[in-house]
This record gives structure tokens, C-alpha cells and sequence, in this order.
């Protein structure tokens, strides 16, 4: 019996006859509705969803799990913003407890890699009132005459919202003199839950849904690639979650420019929601199987393990993951600050390659848009 013909089988059996429908809807590859996806969530057992996902991921990736070599560079941790979900950030008036990193603290850090095998820096930060388009064109710049084939992803639609406006400044006309500085892509953050009714409770004064989207399509309009993120398991209900997912598949339908779709977990410690209480790992996998079953337009899902801690990030890659981002080296806090296992997030590569095989699946390094770098050939051979 063939893989499609087992997962066939257990769909044919299924008693509940919407969950049915969807399992056979998955299987020729058909796009599910919104009220789908959240029966999904409300109906689906985790082993259904689970054999679901895992068939999407092995059908569009078979058992390869991608990992890159990269750094992380915070500019600042002052911000003028005041998400409640946020450990990381000191407001303005408190910035003596924050840090604030010259363009010179930031080329001190990029050559610090020299000679190093990574191939992207990944900056983002805080939104610091002084810190304006200038000065962020000035560090694209130097990067870029420093090691030109460094791939930079830097900054949100939060940061880059914040300056455009400032420099009064289009969306469109910000998007391409960042490119013509160096920026290559963008990553997923600042999307948090776009549906107005959770999203003025967590995330009140920052860029909204349609200012997220617009800098996205700007920036697929100009050929760059970028990722998505979701910030689930708070205050949020299952039909946020799919109103979230609903308006980046739209996006993606009309430019295709999204890489990576990334559920992010939230993490309850030392913020204004730590009496939230944090999903359970149950949860967190069936999160994961429904993102790689509705975001069928979408190439990767990532489960970020410095903030989901490494044996449920293993875990996910049964959910539909196909990537556990990179080896990070210890460059990012606001994980750590914000309740995550995972105090110290540093990885060796070997140590990821080790972490992969150990679920039997094939590690790849990649570039940030997916190009093969290493193939880890026989997982078979490495035992647990
Ligand atoms: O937007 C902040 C999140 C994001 C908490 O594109 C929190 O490859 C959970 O987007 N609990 C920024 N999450 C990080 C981000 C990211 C990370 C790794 C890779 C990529 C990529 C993007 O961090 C923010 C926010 O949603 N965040 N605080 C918290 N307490
Ligand atoms: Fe500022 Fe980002 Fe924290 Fe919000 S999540 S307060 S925008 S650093």
C-alpha cells in the first residue's frame, strides 16, 4: 500500500462526514474554506490532522527539513510601541534600562563573521524614535560594501512604517531606496493577529492589517521575497487565526512573494498578559497541521525552535513543518526575555543536523530563499 493509499484509507473511514469531506479535499489538493478551517480546529482529533499535514509536507517536500546559517543583529530594544505581549521592549522615557547600538556596534558584530560560513543576517528590533530611515539606509549600505553576498532580511512593516512616515516618505518609494541600500528581504514579525478586535487588545498603537500588508505587497512588487507570521494562543479565537491566514493567502494568491508562514507561540513571562496562560503542546502541533492544510499557497512552515524549545520544534516536523530556521549563535533575546526554555539559543549546525535526523527526516541547508546549500544524505544511519 502506498503512502497515499494508507492516508486514503484512514480518511475514507473517518465518521464525521465535514471531517471527511475536508480529508478528501486534501487529498486532491483542493483549496478549504474559512469554516473549514476552523472546523479543523474545533473538530479535528490531533492524529487526523497530524496524518493530514504530514502528507501535504511530504508531498511537496518529502522528508526534507531546512535549517540556514545565520545572525541575528537588535538594533535596539527601546520602542515607542506598547504591544501587551511584549517582554523585550523599554519605552522611550525608560531607555537608560535598553540598549541602542551604533551602526559602527552593528559593523563590529556583521565582522565578527568573517570568514564565517553564514550566508544572512537577520535585523530587527525595537522602534527607536531617533533611529530613522538615514540611519538605517546608512547600516543596508555598509553591510552591503562590507560583504556583498551577505542576505540581508531586516526590519517589519512596524519599523518600517514607523520611518517611512517619518521621512514622509510612499510606501512604494521607502520599499525600493531600502532595496537600492541592500535589503533583500523581509522577514515575518509585527503581523501578531490582524483581525481589528484582538489586535487593538495586544498590539493597539502599531501598524494595522492593511499597513502590514501594503509594505508586503511593496516589496513582492519589487522582487523581493518575504514571510509571515501569526502570534497565536493568547486571547485570540480559532476564527482570528483563520481570518489571519485567510488574508495572507489572498496576498499570495496576487504576488506569490511569500517564502515562509510561522506560527509563533506566545510566551506569557514578564509581560502585561502573563496571566494568559501559554498554549499546550497538544495545541501547538495541531496549530502547525492546520497552517500547513490552509496555507496551501505557501511553500514553507517553519516552527522557530528558540521560541518553541527544540523536542516540540522536532515534534512539528510531523505536523506539516518543513524548517527549523537557523543556528542563531546566541543573537537574539527576545525570546529568552519572554518565558522561552530556550535561554540561550545557540545551535551548531551539527547539533541541528543531529536534531533532524533524530526524527528521521533530511536536513538541507539552505540560502533565506530556499536555495540548496548542503544536502545531509543517509538520516538512517544516525540513530536517536
Ligand atoms: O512580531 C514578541 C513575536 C515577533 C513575543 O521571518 C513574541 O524568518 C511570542 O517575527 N511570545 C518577531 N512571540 C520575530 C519574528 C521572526 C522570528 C524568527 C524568524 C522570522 C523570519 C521572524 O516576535 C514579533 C512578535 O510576534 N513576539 N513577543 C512573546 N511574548
Ligand atoms: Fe515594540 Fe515590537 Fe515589542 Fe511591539 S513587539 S512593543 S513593536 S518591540
Amino acid at each position: 500500500m502506498s503512502a497515499f493509499e494508507a492516508v486514503a484509507a484512514v480518511v475514507s473511514k473517518e465518521k464525521n462526514l465535514s471531517l471527511r469531506t475536508i480529508g478528501e479535499k486534501i487529498l486532491s489538493a483542493q483549496r478549504l474554506t474559512q469554516e473549514e478551517g476552523i472546523l479543523l480546529f474545533e473538530q479535528g482529533s490531533l492524529s487526523y490532522l497530524g496524518m493530514l499535514a504530514n502528507h501535504v509536507r511530504e508531498t511537496k517536500h518529502g522528508h526534507k527539513t531546512y535549517f540556514n546559517r545565520n545572525f541575528h543583529i537588535e538594533p535596539t530594544n527601546v520602542c515607542v510601541f506598547s504591544c501587551a505581549f511584549c517582554a523585550y521592549s523599554k519605552l522611550y522615557a525608560h531607555r537608560e534600562e535598553g540598549w541602542e547600538l551604533s551602526i559602527e556596534q552593528m559593523m563590529h558584530i556583521v565582522k565578527s563573521y568573517d570568514g564565517k560560513p553564514v550566508t544572512e543576517v537577520h535585523i530587527v528590533g525595537g522602534v527607536h524614535p531617533k533611529m530613522n530611515m538615514d540611519f538605517f539606509l546608512e547600516l543596508l549600505r555598509s553591510i552591503k560594501a562590507h560583504r556583498p553576498e551577505l542576505h540581508v532580511k531586516a526590519f517589519t512593516p512596524v519599523e518600517l512604517d514607523y520611518m517611512f512616515r517619518k521621512a514622509k516618505v510612499s510606501v512604494e518609494d521607502g520599499m525600493r531606496m531600502a532595496q537600492e541600500a541592500g535589503l533583500d528581504s523581509l522577514p515575518g514579525g509585527g503581523a501578531e493577529i490582524f483581525h481589528p478586535e484582538i489586535r487593538e487588545q495586544i498590539a493597539a498603537d502599531k501598524v494595522n492589517a492593511d499597513g502590514w500588508l501594503a509594505i508586503h505587497r511593496a516589496a513582492h512588487q519589487l522582487g523581493m521575497h518575504s514571510n509571515a507570521t501569526l502570534l497565536y494562543g493568547h486571547i485570540e479565537k480559532f476564527w482570528h487565526r483563520i481570518d489571519h491566514m485567510e488574508r495572507l493567502r489572498q496576498l499570495q494568491d496576487e504576488t506569490g512573494g511569500f517564502n515562509t508562514f510561522i506560527p509563533l507561540k506566545f510566551r506569557n513571562k514578564d509581560n502585561d498578559m502573563s496571566h494568559v496562560p501559554e498554549s499546550t503542546v497538544i495545541e501547538d502541533m495541531k496549530m502547525y497541521a492546520v497552517s500547513r492544510l490552509y496555507m496551501d499557497n505557501f511553500p514553507h512552515l517553519k516552527a522557530y525552535w528558540p521560541m518553541l524549545g527544540r523536542q516540540s520544534a522536532q515534534l512539528a516536523l510531523s505536523f506539516g513543518v518543513n524548517d527549523i530556521d537557523g543556528t542563531i549563535d546566541d543573537t537574539t533575546k527576545i525570546y529568552s526575555m519572554a518565558g522561552s526554555e530556550e535561554q540561550s539559543p545557540s545551535l551548531t549546525t551539527e547539533e541541528l543536523v543531529h536534531m533532524i535526523r533524530q526524527v528521521r527526516r533530511l536536513p538541507v541547508e539552505r540560502g533565506t530563499l530556499y536555495n540548496e546549500i548542503k544536502v545531509y544524505e543517509e538520516p538512517a544511519l544516525a540513530l536517536a
